[in-house]
C-alpha cells in the first residue's frame, strides 16, 4: 500500500489573514495543533486606526478598505511573536494560508525587484511602504461598484450569462468590478501597477520573495475566471479593464506549490530553505478544508465577521444568487456557498444596543424566549446585505394573529421596535431562517446530514440551537473555531504530499480512518431535536421570504 504518510517531526503552519486579524495555526505530523497565535488588527496595530480590521469611507457610500501594509506589518508580528515564544521555524516543511476572499492589492511598477531583495536585517513593514500603486485594498465588505456591475453583466449579455461564465453574477465585491472602479476612478495609479494579487496571493508573495500566482478557487470570486476552463475568461477581461491579463498572472490549483520560502525569512527566522509555500486561497475555501467537508448532504455554517454557507456539489448550475468556486481540495467538482454580510458585526450591534454588550445576557435572552418569537420577525442590515442585495437598514414585523400550525394568507404588521429578549431572538432566527430559504433555493441539501460549524460565534452553543431547530438536523464543531488556519495548515501538508507524490493525492489519504484522533476531528455540540418545530420553522421561513422578496422589490438592485 502506497505510503501516505507526512515527515515525523515535521511542521506545517497555516496563516488566515482575515478581516479583523491574522491568525496562524501549527499542525504536527498527525495533524495535531502544536501551536496558534494571533495579531488582532484593531489592538495590535492600533495607528492605522482600524475598526473591526477596516476603514469605511465617509465621503464615497459603500467604500470599505483596509491599508495594505498593515498586513504586511501583521505577518512581521505573528513571526515575531512565534520566534519569542521559542516556535522552531526550522521544522516547518511547508505553509500555507487564507485570505479574505475578493480582497485586491496593487502593486506598482518596479516592486517586485523590492520584494525579491528584502534585507532581513529590517522588518518587512520599514521596506515595503512603497511598493503599492494603490494604498488602500478594497475588501469584501466594499459595495461602491454597482454600476460597475451593471456595465460588466450588460457587456457579457447580462446576470445569468456571467453567472454560466464565471460562477457568479456580477458582485460588488468581487474583484473584477472593483478594478473597474480603480481603473475608472484612480486611472494613472491603474496604469502605474504592474501586478494585481488578491489577499491570498498577495501574502504567498511576501513569503516566497516574488509575485505568486492566483489560485483557481479564490480566483473564482473575482468575476474574470471562465470557471469551467479554470483560466482566465478573456470576454469578461475584456470588458472589465484594458491590460488586465498581464497584470494578473496566471491561474493554478490550490494544491500546488507557489515556491520556496524567501531567503529572507531563512535568514530572519531560521525556516528550512527547503519550507514550500503551497498556494494561498480563500478563507472560506480553506474552512471547507478544515472541516474536512466531503459528502455532499454536509452543510458548513461559518459565523465569522461575515456568515457563510457552504457545501460541495459535483456540478455547476448557472444561478443569480451565490457563488460557484472550484473545489480547494479535490481537481474535479465544486464548492457552493452564500455570503452575508451582516454576520458577527450585526449579532455584536444588537448585543450592544440590547444584551448589555454580554454574550452572557444575550444567550440568557435567547433562552427566555419561545422558538418561533410568537410570530415577530426581523432584518437586520446594519451593513449593506449581500444575500440579498439589500441596503443598510432595520426592519421588524409582528404576523398578526400568529398560529404556529398555519400561516396561510397570514399578515404581517410593520413595528419600529421589539423588546429587547425578542430582538435577540428575531436576529437569530431571522438570520438561519434566512440561510435555511437560500440554500434551500440555491440547491443545497435539505435538510442537511449535519451542519458543521465554524467561525467565531461558533463558540456560542446557544447560537447554534437555533440552527439546529431550524435546520432540522445535529450540529458539529472541530476543536478551534479557526478552521480557515487550520484549514490552510492541512493545505499545506496536502500540497507538500502532491508535490513529493509529483501529482495530486486525494486530501483524505493524509488522514484516511484516523480523522478522529487529530485535532480536524468533529464532537456534536447541539443535537436537531424537535421535527414538529422544524417544520413549524418551514412555514416561518417561507413567510419570511416571503416579506423578504417585498423588501427587495422595493428597495433592493435587481
Ligand atoms: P474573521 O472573519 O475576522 O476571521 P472570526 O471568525 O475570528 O472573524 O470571528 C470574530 C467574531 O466572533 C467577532 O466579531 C465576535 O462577534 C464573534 N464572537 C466571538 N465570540 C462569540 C460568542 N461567544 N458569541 C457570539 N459571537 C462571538
Ligand atoms: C465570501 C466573502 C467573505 C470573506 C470574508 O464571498 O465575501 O466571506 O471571504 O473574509
Amino acid at each position: 500500500m502506497e505510503n501516505y504518510s507526512l515527515p515525523q517531526g515535521s511542521y506545517f503552519l497555516g496563516f488566515d489573514s482575515s478581516t479583523q486579524s491574522l491568525k496562524a495555526t501549527v499542525l504536527d505530523a498527525s495533524l495535531n495543533i502544536v501551536a496558534k497565535e494571533i495579531v488582532n488588527f484593531d489592538s495590535g496595530l492600533p495607528h492605522y486606526k482600524t475598526k473591526d480590521g477596516v476603514l469605511r469611507d465617509p465621503s464615497v457610500n459603500g467604500r470599505i478598505v483596509s491599508p495594505t501594509i498593515m498586513w504586511v506589518e501583521a505577518l512581521d508580528l505573528i513571526l515575531h511573536r512565534l520566534q519569542e515564544s521559542n516556535f522552531d521555524f526550522g521544522k516547518v516543511v511547508a505553509v500555507s494560508g487564507s485570505g479574505q476572499q475578493h480582497g485586491s492589492v496593487y502593486w506598482k511598477n518596479g516592486s517586485s525587484e523590492i520584494l525579491s531583495s528584502l534585507d532581513p536585517k529590517k522588518t518587512m513593514v520599514s521596506q515595503l511602504g512603497d511598493a503599492f500603486s494603490v494604498k488602500e485594498s478594497p475588501i469584501w465588505m466594499d459595495s461602491s461598484t454597482t454600476e460597475q456591475c451593471k456595465a460588466i453583466e450588460k457587456a457579457v449579455g447580462g446576470a445569468l450569462e456571467l453567472s454560466k461564465l464565471t460562477g457568479s453574477r456580477a458582485y460588488e465585491r468581487f474583484t473584477g468590478p472593483q478594478i473597474r472602479r480603480i481603473f475608472e476612478t484612480q486611472t494613472e495609479a491603474y496604469e502605474n501597477t504592474e501586478r494585481i494579487s488578491l489577499v491570498s496571493s498577495f501574502m504567498a508573495s511576501l513569503l516566497i520573495g516574488s509575485y505568486a500566482c492566483i489560485d483557481q478557487t479564490d480566483g473564482a470570486g473575482m468575476n474574470l475566471m471562465d470557471i469551467k476552463e479554470r483560466d482566465w475568461s478573456k470576454t469578461v477581461l475584456e470588458v472589465t479593464a484594458p491590460g488586465l491579463e498581464k497584470k494578473l498572472g496566471k491561474l493554478v490549483p490550490a494544491y500546488a506549490v507557489a515556491g520556496s520560502i524567501a531567503p529572507y525569512f531563512v535568514e530572519r527566522y531560521h525556516f528550512d530553505k527547503n519550507c514550500l509555500i503551497v498556494q494561498w486561497s480563500g478563507d472560506n475555501p480553506n474552512s471547507l478544508a478544515g472541516l474536512t467537508l466531503n459528502s455532499p448532504g454536509d452543510l458548513a455554517i461559518s459565523l465569522g465577521t461575515s456568515d457563510t454557507v457552504f457545501g460541495i456539489t459535483a456540478e455547476h448550475k448557472p444561478c443569480l444568487e451565490g457563488h460557484v468556486f472550484p473545489n480547494p481540495v479535490d481537481i474535479k467538482g465544486y464548492m457552493v456557498m452564500l455570503c452575508y454580510k451582516n454576520g458577527s458585526l450585526t449579532r455584536e450591534d444588537i448585543r450592544n444596543k440590547c444584551a448589555d454588550k454580554s454574550w452572557d445576557v444575550f444567550n440568557s435572552f435567547l433562552q427566555q424566549t419561545q422558538p418561533l418569537n410568537v410570530g415577530k420577525l426581523g432584518f437586520y442590515y446594519k451593513d449593506h446585505e449581500i444575500t440579498p442585495p439589500l441596503p443598510v437598514g432595520y426592519h421588524r414585523y409582528v404576523l398578526e394573529n400568529f398560529n404556529e400550525n398555519t400561516l396561510d394568507g397570514v399578515k404581517e404588521r410593520e413595528v419600529t421596535e421589539f423588546d429587547a429578549a425578542s430582538e435577540v431572538r428575531a436576529l437569530v432566527e431571522g438570520q438561519f431562517l434566512s440561510m435555511r430559504a437560500h440554500a434551500e433555493r440555491f440547491g443545497m441539501p435539505s435538510p442537511p446530514k449535519r451542519i458543521i460549524a465554524t467561525g467565531g460565534a461558533s463558540a456560542n452553543n446557544s447560537i447554534l440551537g437555533s440552527a439546529a431547530s431550524i435546520f432540522g438536523c445535529d450540529v458539529y464543531k472541530i476543536e478551534s473555531s479557526d478552521s480557515a488556519s487550520m484549514g490552510a495548515a492541512l493545505r499545506a501538508a496536502h500540497g507538500w504530499l502532491c508535490n513529493k507524490k509529483g501529482n495530486f493525492v486525494p486530501i483524505s489519504c493524509m488522514y484516511m480512518d484516523k480523522l478522529q484522533t487529530t485535532s480536524l476531528k468533529c464532537t456534536l455540540a447541539v443535537a436537531a431535536g424537535d421535527e414538529g418545530l422544524t417544520s413549524k420553522y418551514g412555514l416561518l421561513m417561507k413567510k419570511r421570504a416571503e416579506i423578504e422578496n417585498g423588501l427587495v422589490l422595493k428597495l433592493g438592485r435587481m
